[in-house]
């Protein structure tokens, strides 16, 4: 079994699990607006929990295409009072869904358990940062940023090129003390590239896999499921399912999804069936 510690909690990765989705932003990729009250995020933080969420990733920037930057005053204030009154009130891991140094020291001095930084500890002062905390860290490949990352996306190969700047992340956030031990990879669905790119990358999760790292995937609701079934935001649970499952087949174990309910039940069944148990 492997286990990896989230600040005060362990879980096992040979089993899958759902990290649920809470947007704190004005302009939330699927779901917009919907959580904008701590009230609001605290209800829906309780479904996920009781839907079999081990995390809640809390992100106060929104990351969908073209999305504009968010202040660093605006992000903490987003961010810090949800973290806060989530640790107050349930016993869940807190994946703080954060590019930003300030916002990943004080979401990990608040209780979070997990960065998740789709910018993979790039900018000036994450490492250092997050390296502070002690906290694993979800490295994710992007490639430009929010606002301007789907504009002419050219790779040679995608899948050696994610898994070379992944692997390269490794070894620096390794230099800093942030060990493997401490290290999740994610190729990045949807973050500068077309839809070939990412059924490529899907189509080779085992790769980032037999890197030796635990893989999370997040893919729900995103264009390449609209793009490949011809369906809107909301008409897109079955595909995210199904491509999750998918990667779950060849190894992936964390899931970043808006539907919790209808994954956990899934996994249990594709974990039952793998094990025979
Ligand atoms: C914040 N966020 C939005 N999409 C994501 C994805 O695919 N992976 C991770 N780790 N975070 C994401």
């Amino acid at each position: 079994m492997s286990f990896m510690t989230f600040g005060d909690k362990s879980l096992d990765l040979s089993r899958p699990h759902v990290m649920g989705i809470l947007n704190v932003t004005p302009d939330s990729f699927s779901d917009g607006g919907s959580y904008s009250s701590l009230d609001d995020a605290l209800a829906k933080t309780e479904r996920m929990i009781l839907d079999g969420a081990s995390f809640i990733d809390v992100g106060g920037e929104s990351t969908r295409p073209g999305a504009l930057p968010v202040s660093v005053e605006e992000e903490m204030d987003r961010v810090l009072p949800v973290v806060e009154a989530i640790k107050a009130r349930f016993d869940t891991i807190i994946s703080v869904d954060t590019s930003t140094p300030s916002v990943m020291s004080e979401s990990a001095r608040l209780g979070a358990g997990l960065i998740n930084d789709v910018r993979a500890l790039e900018r000036e002062g994450a490492l250092q940062a997050a390296a502070n905390t002690g906290l694993p860290v979800c490295l994710m490949h992007m490639r430009g940023s929010p606002s301007t990352m789907q504009d002419n996306v050219v790779y040679d190969s995608v899948v050696e090129e994610v898994s070379a700047y992944l692997m390269a992340r490794v070894a620096v956030c390794e230099a800093v003390g942030i060990g493997r031990d401490k290290l999740i990879l994610d190729p990045g669905v949807g973050f500068g590239k077309s839809l070939p790119h990412n059924l490529a990358l899907l189509n080779h999760t085992v790769d980032f896999r037999r890197k030796g790292f635990p893989v999370l995937i997040g893919l729900s609701r995103k264009t390449m499921i609209g793009e490949v079934l011809n369906v809107p935001v909301d008409e897109r649970l079955y595909g995210t399912m199904g491509a999750n499952a998918a990667t779950y087949s060849q190894g992936a174990r964390l899931f970043r999804v808006h539907d919790v309910k209808p994954h956990v039940d899934m996994l249990e069944l594709m974990y039952r069936i793998e094990r025979e148990v």
